[in-house]
C-alpha cells in the first residue's frame, strides 16, 4: 500500500518534470520510431543491418538519428522514408555541395574521412523547418 502510494508519487513526479526539451526529445524518439518501420517497409530488413553503411533515415522534416557518432573511415547512407516530400543532404561544413534531390526511397552517401563534429543541412528544409543533422567522426 505505501509502496504503491510512493510509486504514484514517483509518477505524478515525472509528470510533473517533463520539461519541453523533454517533450521535444520524446516527439523525435516516437517520429524517429516510425521512420524506421517505414524503412522496413522499404527495404525488408532493419536499417541497423544495411551492409558496410551506417544508415540515417529522413523523414518528416528530420534527420534519424539527428545526431550520429561513427569512427573515421564510415560510410553513411542518407535515405529518404517519406511518401512525398523530397530532401537533401548538404555538408556545408565538409565543404561538399549539395546533394541532388533525393526523392521518396532514395539515398545519398558520403564517407567520413577527417576527424570533428559537423553540421549537415536538407537544402530545402533547414531554415523553415530546422531540418539539420550533426556527425561526430572520431579518429
Ligand atoms: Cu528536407
Amino acid at each position: 500500500m505505501y509502496a504503491r502510494l510512493l510509486q504514484g508519487s514517483a509518477v505524478l513526479l515525472g509528470l510533473l518534470m517533463v520539461t519541453p526539451a523533454q517533450a521535444e526529445d520524446d516527439k523525435a524518439a516516437a517520429l524517429c520510431g516510425k521512420a524506421e518501420v517505414r524503412y522496413v517497409d522499404m527495404f525488408g530488413h532493419p536499417s541497423a543491418e544495411a551492409e558496410g553503411v551506417i544508415v540515417v533515415k529522413m523523414y518528416k522534416y528530420r534527420f534519424c538519428p539527428e545526431q550520429l557518432t561513427v569512427p573515421v573511415g564510415t560510410t553513411v547512407r542518407w535515405v529518404n522514408v517519406d511518401k512525398r516530400t523530397s530532401h537533401t543532404v548538404h555538408l556545408n561544413e565538409a565543404g561538399e555541395k549539395e546533394s541532388e534531390r533525393l526523392f521518396p526511397e532514395e539515398d545519398f552517401e558520403f564517407t567520413f574521412l577527417s576527424a570533428g563534429s559537423q553540421q549537415y543541412l536538407c537544402g530545402p528544409h533547414w531554415e523553415t523547418r530546422k531540418m539539420i543533422g550533426m556527425v561526430t567522426v572520431t579518429p
